[in-house]
C-alpha cells in the first residue's frame, strides 16, 4: 500500500492506546491461551514446536489450486506487506523475528451460537488441512501465486453457528506494540481491522490459512492464522487474526478508514476500475519481467461474479 504520512498533530486522540490498555489485552490473551491448553487434544497437524519452518503433516490437496508457476519461496517471505512490522517490503521478515505466534488464540464475538476465546488449536484441529494454490494480487499491482495450507473459513463459521442476524464478519489483528514495532507510530488506526459479508465468508474459496510451502505460518505472512480472499485485494486477507465477530451492520476496515476514496469495503479485484492514483489493468507477478493483464476477480469470475449480481462494481469498490 502507498501511505500519506500524517503530521504529529493530525494524529487523532483515539489512535493512541493507553499502555494500560494493551497490557491488559495481552494478559487475558496469554490467560485465555493457558485455559485453552487444558483440553484434551490429539496431536494431530499443528502439535510440536514454536519453532519457524515446522512441517504441517496430514495435509490434503484442496480444490480451487492453480497450476500457475509458484512465486519462490524466497519472494514469498521477505517481499511483504505487514504494516505493523514497518512499511517497507522487507521490513516484516526482519522485524518480526522475535514474535511470538504461540500461544494464541482467538476471540469469538457477536451473534453466534458459541461464542468463546478459542485456543488457536482447538478452532484448528477439528478440520482437515488443505493445500490451495491461489494468485494474490496486491493494490499496488503486483501479485504472486502461493501454496497456502488452511482450512475454509466457512466450514470454522458452521460449527460456531452465527445467528440469522450475522450479515457480516469482522477481524481484527493483534494489538501489541511491544511485539509489533509498527504499531508505536499512528501509520494505521490499529488494530488493522479487515471484513466480510457473510456470503464472502461462506464461499469456498475464502481461507483461514495457518501455513504456506508445507510449513507453518512464517511470521512476515501473518502467523499464526490470517484471511486468504483471492479474488480481493491483498488487503482484505488480514493477518494475525485474534478477534472474529458476528456482526449485523458493515464492519469498518482499516484501509477504508486510512482513506475511503482509494479503498472500498468490497474490494474487489477489477481492471475496470482504477485506483484514484493508478491504473488496475495490469500487475507484476513477482518474478517475472513483463507485465500481464490483470482479471476480473483476479481470475475467479467464474467462482464469485455471482456475488455480485446486480451491484455497480464501480461504485461499491
Ligand atoms: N494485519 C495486517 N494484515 C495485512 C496487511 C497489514 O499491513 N497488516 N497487509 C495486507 C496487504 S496490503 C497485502 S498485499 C497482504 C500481503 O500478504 P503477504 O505478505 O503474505 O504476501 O497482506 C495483507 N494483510
Ligand atoms: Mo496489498
Amino acid at each position: 500500500m502507498l501511505i500519506k504520512i500524517r503530521k504529529a498533530s493530525d494524529v487523532r486522540g483515539s489512535e493512541i492506546t493507553p499502555k494500560s490498555v494493551y497490557l491488559d489485552r495481552r494478559r487475558f490473551l496469554r490467560a485465555a491461551a493457558v485455559a485453552g491448553a487444558g483440553a484434551a487434544m490429539a496431536p494431530l497437524a499443528l502439535a510440536g514446536s514454536a519453532q519457524a519452518g515446522a512441517k504441517l503433516t496430514g495435509v490434503v490437496k484442496g480444490p480451487y489450486s492453480t497450476d500457475e508457476e509458484q512465486t519462490k519461496y524466497e519472494s514469498v517471505t521477505s517481499y511483504n506487506n505487514f504494516y505493523e512490522f514497518g512499511t517497507g517490503k522487507s521490513d516484516p521478515a526482519r522485524n518480526s523475528r522475535n514474535f511470538k505466534p504461540k500461544p494464541w488464540s482467538v476471540a469469538i464475538e457477536g451473534t453466534v451460537a458459541k461464542p468463546a476465546v478459542y485456543d488457536f488449536e482447538d478452532l484448528i484441529r477439528p478440520h482437515k488441512l488443505e493445500e490451495r494454490v491461489y494468485r494474490l494480487r496486491c493494490v499496488e499491482a503486483w501479485s504472486m501465486v502461493i501454496p497456502w495450507i488452511g482450512i475454509p473459513l466457512g466450514d470454522v463459521i458452521k460449527r460456531l453457528e452465527p445467528t440469522s442476524k450475522a450479515r457480516y464478519v469482522a477481524f481484527d489483528t493483534l494489538h501489541d506494540p511491544e511485539q509489533m514495532p509498527g504499531q508505536r507510530r499512528s501509520v494505521l488506526d490499529w488494530p488493522y481491522v479487515e471484513g466480510l459479508r457473510m456470503d464472502e465468508a461462506m464461499h469456498p474459496l475464502t481461507l483461514l490459512a495457518v501455513g504456506l510451502y508445507g510449513e507453518e505460518m512464517p511470521n512476515q505472512n501473518g502467523a499464526p492464522i490470517r484471511l486468504v480472499v483471492p479474488w480481493k485485494y491483498g488487503y482484505k486477507s488480514i493477518k494475525s487474526i485474534v478477534r472474529m465477530r458476528f456482526v449485523e451492520t458493515q464492519p469498518e476496515t482499516a484501509w477504508n478508514k486510512a482513506s475511503p476514496r482509494e479503498y472500498g469495503f468490497y474490494s474487489n479485484v477489477n481492471p475496470d476500475v482504477p485506483h484514484p492514483r493508478w491504473s488496475q489493468r495490469r500487475e507484476r507477478r513477482i518474478g517475472f519481467f513483463f507485465k500481464r493483464d490483470t482479471l476480473m476477480f483476479n481470475g475467479y469470475a467464474e467462482e464469485v461474479a455471482g456475488l455480485y449480481t446486480g451491484m455497480d462494481l464501480a461504485k461499491y469498490y
